[in-house]
């Protein structure tokens, strides 16, 4: 496989991602308060092994070296979370010092030249709101425009690209339908209330960020779960059809002004005869909600790691589908390695909704990497990348407007539920003594970004 650099647009942003709970760690420090994440983590049984956040990666303090280590990499871009209650410890009062931590991050990444790219929320909401309903509760949106507002009027000098919010979907049914992840409530109708709270959050914050910022670059992003149907059979094709419905178009359609899908509206009112029993769970939508949710974006994010195969299973299973995994490869997440998935989605993404821009802000691969001697072999990671990489490019030469990668991710952090048990990272990191050692994966990408700066593909 054939692939350079200078392949791709000049212009293109190539960066790394993380997030706040995954690598930051100080968790008390600075007048931070707590956040559903460090009482998810610190309830026995809810993570591997009981690992929690309270140390991560200990960037919070080692915040300049990992910027050295993006420069060493090559990338332009960095894309890392604000933690909310580092910013409101309490939901309501805001707290200066946990601004100056991400005012200081982003000098140390301009100083660098690595353009910063800010997520507001990856999943870290201060506990005290939880404690008044969290997501589930309508005034969360109120309290993430008033954040938004905060954050964005505090950094919008020194930081021009803001991201809303991180996979809703993961946050609204993993953490409040199968409750895998924090708040871990299991209550179907509740989830879905959380993702109509989640996107008229993202809605609102929009105008106020760009208020806030001048020349502000505005997105969300999503994570894609394109669904194949196992067979050219009605059943599969329908069974396929209904999980696209709540795995991508729910979430994307209203944000482009269609508001919720139709088909997917009237699962969750009646449910699908002999499939699932209603009436189930629709969301309440006030007037006015939907014309917020579709205030216009820069750029909409994609997140990236898998496709589900869908067969029809009548009774019993979740929407009346079971996931078929076909022969291949799969990594350590047991998530089958499909880049043709990717290409294809970007293609539907460009045809079905015409964003302005797109942008890959996490895409990448966990597998058993063990330390040898400094180094780290993963040759798997490395063609994980590749492929999907060319998966892009293939979406470029077709007309699709992408205009940047984010590997997921700099370093190995803590992967949520499964604690540090998974390793996504570019650097492998040594949790005993918080030492980072570049893998081979890493050291193919920092070829790969400075082959292109030798051919003029900056
Ligand atoms: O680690 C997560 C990240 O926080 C959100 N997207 C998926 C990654 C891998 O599971």
């Amino acid at each position: 496989m054939h692939l350079e650099r200078a392949q791709f647009p000049d212009d293109f942003v190539w960066g790394t991602a993380t997030a706040a709970y995954q690598i930051e760690g100080a968790v008390r420090e600075d007048g931070r308060g707590p956040s559903i994440w460090d009482t998810f983590s610190h309830t026995p049984g809810k993570t591997h092994g009981g690992d929690t956040g309270d140390t991560a990666c200990d960037h919070y303090h080692l915040y300049r070296e990992d910027v050295a280590l993006m420069q060493g990499l090559g990338v332009n871009a960095y894309r890392f979370s604000v933690a909310w209650p580092r910013v409101f410890p309490d939901g309501r009062t805001l707290n200066p010092r946990g601004l100056e931590f991400y005012k200081r991050l982003a000098d140390a990444l301009l100083e660098a030249g690595i353009t910063p790219w800010a997520t507001l929320y990856h999943w870290d909401l201060p506990q005290a709101l939880q404690n008044q309903g969290g997501w589930a509760s309508r005034s969360v949106v109120d309290a993430f425009v008033r954040y938004a507002d905060a954050v964005t009027r505090h950094l919008g000098s020194r930081v021009r690209h803001w991201i809303t919010l991180n996979e809703p979907w993961v946050f609204s049914f993993l953490g409040h339908a199968t409750g895998q992840h924090a708040p871990g409530v299991r209550n179907v109708p509740r989830a879905v209330q959380v993702t109509h709270h989640a996107l008229l959050a993202h809605g609102r914050a929009v105008p106020v960020i760009r208020a806030n910022v001048p020349g502000a670059q505005v997105g969300i992003t999503n994570n894609y779960m394109p669904v194949e149907p196992f067979s050219a059979t009605p059943a599969d094709q329908a069974a396929a059809r209904r999980l696209d419905g709540v795995f991508n178009r729910w979430f994307t359609d209203p944000l482009f002004g269609r508001g919720y899908p139709e088909d997917t509206l009237r699962l969750f009112r009646l449910g699908f005869p002999g499939f699932l029993q209603g009436p189930l769970f629709p969301p309440r939508v006030l007037p006015g909600d939907l014309e917020a949710i579709a205030a216009p974006l820069d750029f909409l994010g994609v997140n990236f790691y898998t496709r589900f195969v869908a067969r029809a299973r009548r009774g019993g299973q979740p929407l009346g589908t079971e996931q078929v995994r076909p022969e291949g490869e799969y990594t350590a997440m047991g998530w089958e390695v499909v880049p043709h998935a990717l290409r294809d989605l970007l293609l539907r993404l460009h045809r079905d909704y015409a964003p302005k821009a797109l942008l890959i802000t996490e895409n990448g691969a966990a597998y058993p990497d063990v330390l040898e001697q400094d180094a780290v072999h993963d040759p798997a990671r490395t063609r994980y990348f590749q492929l999907h990489l060319a998966a892009c490019l293939e979406a470029i030469n077709a007309g699709v407007p992408l205009k940047g990668y984010f590997a997921w991710s700099l370093l190995d952090n803590f992967e949520w539920a499964e604690g540090y048990s998974k390793r996504f990272g570019l650097y492998y990191t040594d949790y005993p003594t918080q030492r980072r050692v570049l893998k081979d994966s890493g050291r193919w990408w920092r070829e790969f970004l400075r082959e292109g700066d030798r051919v003029g593909g900056r």
